[in-house]
């Protein structure tokens, strides 16, 4: 039987002006035992964080339903293994084909441009040509045990950006905590918990048509971990400054690509880019009061750990932003 293997995170350090974005994270730290003396996008490292294949993508019942997906072990996952007996379940959800602007319409009297920019819809992948069969698009890392569109809203790639946003964790006198066990310092990040399944997760958001990622990473991060939408002409100006002060600084982009995420089918995806925005100093955003909104029900900062549960795969991305800065994991 042929082997799955999927580079998780590929975790180019890409010059991210290729999106629009003027990051180069150089940063010396304070707290970290070595300091991060090097251009990260200059970087030639690639981390491996799973070969496994997609997982959540697999989940028994799909997410907001009682649509038991069709069960596809892991020896049946790639689409080049023969699998006669597999039957996927049709589902869509009814919010997706009621036509929200968001949702591309059902195929058959559309025939959407894949593979390419098809009008303000980005419809590549980030992980390079996906196959196309009777006009569907196929998941390119496997069957999910579902066809159709779940509750995504595009045939194939549906492109998000995660922002990690990052401080070190400091005691009652202003000094970095370092880990027992590792003896290393202790990341924390901005963690959302997901109205929608309860779970923990990075604030991203989906990229709207158009969209340039660097303004969907402040954006989402603005909307969730800050509530920007709530907030009153004065503060929501406050606030985009001193976001705009991280985020338009320098990033560190650790991860594009595929995401395993339980809403996926065999014919949607999810696909995101993760940035990390470090609060060296901990007097940038760390100083912003969190308030969750828009898809957030709580908001917080959560010590980085290898033990976390995160939504997705998440904590991938966590472990290469604690390994690039030397933190502890
Ligand atoms: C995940 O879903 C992405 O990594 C991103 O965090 C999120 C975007 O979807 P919504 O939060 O907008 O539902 O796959």
């Amino acid at each position: 039987m042929k082997a799955v293997s999927r580079h998780w995170a590929a975790s180019v350090h890409v010059a991210l002006s290729l999106i629009g974005l003027p990051y180069a994270a150089g940063t010396s730290g304070v707290c970290s035992k070595k300091a991060i003396s090097r251009s990260f996008f200059s970087s030639t490292s690639v981390y491996m964080c799973s070969a496994a294949a997609h997982v959540k993508a697999r989940c028994p019942v799909y997410p907001g339903s009682d649509t038991h997906r069709f069960p596809v072990p892991d020896h049946t996952v790639d689409w080049d293994t023969d699998c006669p007996q597999y039957s996927p379940v049709k589902y869509t959800a009814p919010t997706v084909l009621n036509k929200p602007a968001w949702a591309d319409p059902e195929i058959g009297s559309f025939s959407p441009q894949f593979n390419s920019i098809d009008g303000s819809v980005d419809r590549r992948s980030h992980e390079g040509s996906y196959r196309v069969q009777n006009g569907k698009p196929l998941n390119p890392h496997g069957r999910t045990g579902l066809e159709g569109r779940g509750l995504l809203g595009r045939w194939g790639p549906n492109h998000a950006a995660d922002p990690i946003v990052t401080r070190w964790k400091r005691d009652s006198t202003g000094q970095c905590v370092h880990h027992t066990n590792s003896q290393l310092p202790v990341l924390q990040f901005v963690s959302i918990k997901r109205l929608d399944c309860g779970e923990w997760a990075i604030p991203g958001g989906m990229v709207d048509p158009g969209e340039r990622i660097s303004q969907t990473l402040q954006r989402e991060f603005s909307e969730e971990a800050l509530n920007s939408l709530q907030a009153s002409p004065s503060q929501r100006e406050n606030i985009q400054k001193r976001i705009a002060e991280l985020f338009n600084s320098a990033g560190l982009q650790v991860y594009k690509g595929y995401v395993d995420d339980p809403r996926n089918t065999d014919n949607a995806w999810m696909e995101t880019v993760a940035v990390n925005f470090h609060d060296e100093s901990g007097n940038s955003v760390s100083e912003l009061p969190l308030q969750a909104g828009d898809d957030a029900g709580q908001v917080s900062w959560i010590d980085v750990d290898s033990s976390l549960a995160l939504y997705a795969n998440h904590l991938h991305f966590l472990e290469t932003v604690a390994k690039e800065r030397n933190a502890h994991w």
